[in-house]
């Protein structure tokens, strides 16, 4: 059976980008196993104000030294770091961007979480996601999966514990163009357009499918299609999730499996970032949802 690194060889990529893409997902078994030890809350916030999880703590900690260890990264962006980090003593000139641990609210409750990176070749981590060299992520289901584009399509392999290797789950996955959706933030705090998007879902027979976790919510969408959305509001126009860590890297492989990314006008990965935590309002899923709820934008702004 075909195996990570395997995979990535065949894909023409170049040894460091393999070595990288490695070192990080061999830190999910050590990164699972340490949930046991990390249940609660930290007293402190992240950059975006939001209190974190001893996980969300330990896991950035533990990426930061394993990354700036394998000497294959200058430049690394964080969720949980308030600046850059810069590994002066790098032999690469890859730039990472990460969410150690997304959706670490479910971590409580013992729900799908997951880690998000986002890989660009050189220049920066303040780049549009269109420009990523390679995005991955990983999800602590029932199996530890990762799922990883190159820009070759998506693939999805699993842990093997025993073999200690990744082993090919599918292969060539595509979005198929389904019928549920979910959305975050607050009813009352909807601006119109985002009323309309939802009118339209429950007109039209979509079922909601909504955990928390940004990164398992879009999982199922390479099996069920539909979309995952958080808009912008009336308290935050520029919506909760993250331009660099979460958008982007999930943008980037929703693209590669022929589904499509947008903020309800235009596409996502074109978004030059301004600042590390800069936040957008995401629809993310399904080609045909996506452009139906671009004409629900264009057609509202006109009134
Ligand atoms: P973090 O766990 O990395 O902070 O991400 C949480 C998240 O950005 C995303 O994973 C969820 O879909 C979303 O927030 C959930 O937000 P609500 O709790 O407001 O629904």
């Amino acid at each position: 059976m075909l195996i990570l690194r395997k995979y990535l060889e065949t894909c023409g990529c170049e040894p460091d980008l393999i070595a990288l893409i490695r070192v990080i997902a061999r830190q999910m078994e050590t990164i699972r196993k340490a949930f046991l030890e990390n249940q609660t809350f930290e007293k402190t916030q992240n950059p975006s104000g939001e209190l974190q999880t001893q996980m969300d703590v330990w896991a950035d900690e533990h990426l930061i030294k394993v990354i700036g260890e394998s000497g294959l990264v200058r430049e690394l962006a964080s969720e949980e770091q308030a600046d850059i980090v810069r590994f002066e003593n790098s032999r690469t000139e890859y730039c990472v961007v990460m969410d150690p641990l997304d959706g670490s609210s479910l971590i409580s409750t013992n729900l799908a979480v997951g880690t998000i990176v986002g890989i660009y070749d050189s220049g920066g981590v303040l780049q549009p996601g269109s420009k990523l060299r390679a995005a991955f992520y990983t999800l602590f289901g029932p199996l530890t999966v990762l799922v990883v584009s190159v820009g070759k399509g998506v693939q999805s392999f699993a842990w093997d514990q025993e073999n200690e290797h990744y082993l090919l789950l599918r292969t060539g996955i595509t979005v198929p163009e389904g019928k549920q959706y979910g959305t975050g933030g607050l009813r009352k705090e909807w601006l119109p357009e985002h009323i309309k998007v939802i009118d339209y879902f429950d007109e039209n027979g979509f079922k909601i499918r909504y955990s928390g976790s940004f990164v398992a919510d879009c999982h199922q969408l390479l099996t069920y299609g539909g979309i995952y959305s958080y808009p912008g509001s009336k308290k935050n126009p520029d919506g909760k999730l993250r331009l660099l860590f979460e958008a982007n890297p999930l943008g980037f492989i929703i693209t590669q499996a022929g589904g499509r990314i947008t903020d309800g006008k235009r596409n996502i990965l074109d978004i030059v970032p301004e600042k590390q935590h800069q936040t957008t309002p995401i629809y993310i899923g399904s080609k045909g949802i996506i452009e139906k709820i671009e004409e629900i934008f264009s057609s509202s702004s006109i009134f």
